[in-house]
């Protein structure tokens, strides 16, 4: 597995100013296409992957695999007592975020990409990966990406399909 590279560290900079120029508590937009994908076109979705979320500050599965080109639903299930959050992106982006987060910690997330889900609650994110590569998806509430609440996404010319 080749690490995750910082081609562009100023796209994290970008981000981040962008953020906080719109200082606003909840995010909206995310229907561009990204360094990690595009928005899924309703009725596209080839498979559904669900994503589990609990307390434990965990992800399951931690990681997963897509073709490039696929459109998944992310079906994502919070488990736990605790609002927790699924954020899709690159490296780069989560780090930014995750400092972001830190400065207004009750962000809540719904766009094309995140999704704050409440406890016991469940939504679905339509993704298309086109972009070949590894991405993060993370819980950013404060404490819990440090805590461990982090998944890895490989998208690739031939993932193996489970
Ligand atoms: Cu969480």
């Amino acid at each position: 597995m080749s690490s995750i590279r910082h081609p562009r560290r100023t796209s994290a900079l970008g981000l981040f100013l962008l953020l906080l120029a719109g200082g606003a508590l909840a995010h909206d937009g995310g229907h561009e296409p990204t360094a990690f994908g595009e928005p899924g076109v309703a009725g596209k979705a080839q498979r559904t992957i669900t994503v589990t979320m609990s307390d434990a500050m965990r992800f399951a599965p931690a990681q997963f695999a897509v073709d490039v080109g696929q459109t998944v639903r992310l079906h994502v299930v919070n488990q736990g007592k605790l609002p927790h959050e699924f954020i899709l992106g690159t490296r780069a982006e989560i780090d930014a975020h995750s400092a972001m987060m830190k400065m207004h910690p009750g962000m809540t997330h719904a766009d094309a990409s995140s999704v704050t889900v409440p406890a016991g609650k469940s939504a679905d994110l339509l993704w298309k990966f086109s972009v070949p590569g590894q991405f993060l998806y993370a819980c950013l509430v404060p404490g819990h990406f440090e805590a461990g609440m982090h998944g890895q996404v490989t998208v690739a010319k031939k993932a193996a399909t489970p």
